[in-house]
């Protein structure tokens, strides 16, 4: 019998920590417009929406549960797809920090960063603009200088504390190739279970540059580590979107989009995520490649389920 078709997951990341207002008109940021751009996204077809939280008095990146809880219920009435809340937050944050909403959220997914890393986001203070609040170019930076801390201790902490604690499920963040062996080493201590949702990340100052070579040898170290234990998908920061993601689906592979990483849509800004949903489901729809459904990616990955969380 004929295998059934493979479907693509679209996963969205809506705002993120890495862009600043200033960058971007478009780049939600109070309760209200993180929710409303994730709905769209949703609508548009992402089955995945990646969700960071930002201070609605200025835009800045913040970790509070509270300000979480003003979108997460709203976004889950209002769609079926998967919510995915990040344990990255931003470089300036402590770990218990990054937790504190996922800890009250027991959502089904959530991001893992798999190794502590340089993130440098200071080359974009080269372009000048006149910024809107202080605390933009401040943070940009301050990644001169400081880690992302994701020691092996910290990994495992998530692991036990959100994984073994809530059956929360995770997107593991591989900025290199030697991320993908720390995800082995803990595959076989069975802290973690298969299926793996890897997210190969592509193109942040500090991991691997986003470039072919790069998202094919990622792969072929995952095949390796992982055979059919393991889903991947591709993120690629900036202009190198969707040409990356465009060419993972053609390799097998989701893909993920959104204004977290990438603020362009063609050769202008994107006016919304639900833009570059729209994009990258054309450009699938013409590789005759399907569009998973919420549900579909929940089978794909073992979720537990949108009814299993405590939001
Ligand atoms: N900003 C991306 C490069 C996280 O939120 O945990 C990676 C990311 C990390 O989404
Ligand atoms: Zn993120």
């Amino acid at each position: 019998m004929a295998k059934p078709a493979r479907k693509v997951v679209i996963t969205c990341a809506v705002t993120g920590s890495v862009h600043t207002p200033t960058m971007s008109p478009h780049l939600p940021v109070t309760p209200d417009e993180i929710a409303a751009e994730a709905v769209a996204a949703a609508e548009a077809g992402a089955s995945i929406l990646h969700l960071h939280a930002r201070d609605p008095k200025d835009g800045r990146p913040t970790a509070d549960p509270d300000v979480f809880m003003q979108f997460l219920p709203r976004i889950k009435q209002a769609t079926d797809a998967v919510i995915n809340i990040s344990t990255g937050g931003s470089s300036l944050m402590t770990l218990d920090e990054r937790l504190a909403a996922s800890i009250q959220a027991e959502p089904e997914m959530c991001s893992l960063n798999m190794g502590s890393m340089n993130f440098g986001l200071f080359p974009m203070l080269d372009r000048p603009r006149e910024w809107k609040h202080d605390w933009e170019p401040k943070l940009v930076e301050a990644t001169r200088s400081t880690i992302f801390k994701n020691t092996f201790a910290d990994i495992e902490d998530i692991l036990v504390r959100l994984g073994k604690g809530f059956g929360t499920r995770f997107e593991f963040e591989c900025y290199d190739v030697g991320h993908l062996y720390s995800l082995a080493h803990f595959r076989d201590r069975k802290l973690v279970e298969p299926p793996f949702f890897i997210q190969f990340v592509l193109g942040i100052l500090g991991g691997i540059g986003a470039d072919p070579d790069n998202l094919t040898h990622m792969k072929r170290i995952a095949d390796g580590l992982f055979g059919e234990d393991y889903r991947f998908s591709v993120l690629a920061a900036g202009r190198a979107q969707m040409p990356l993601i465009t060419m993972a689906a053609t390799m097998g592979g989701n893909v993920r989009v959104g204004l977290e990483d990438s603020l362009y849509d063609g050769s202008g800004l994107a006016r919304s995520n639900a833009d570059q949903v729209r994009r990258i489901r054309g450009i699938l729809e013409a590789l005759s490649l399907d569009v998973a459904t919420p549900a579909e990616a929940r089978e794909m990955l073992s979720l537990k389920g949108g009814d299993r969380v405590a939001f």
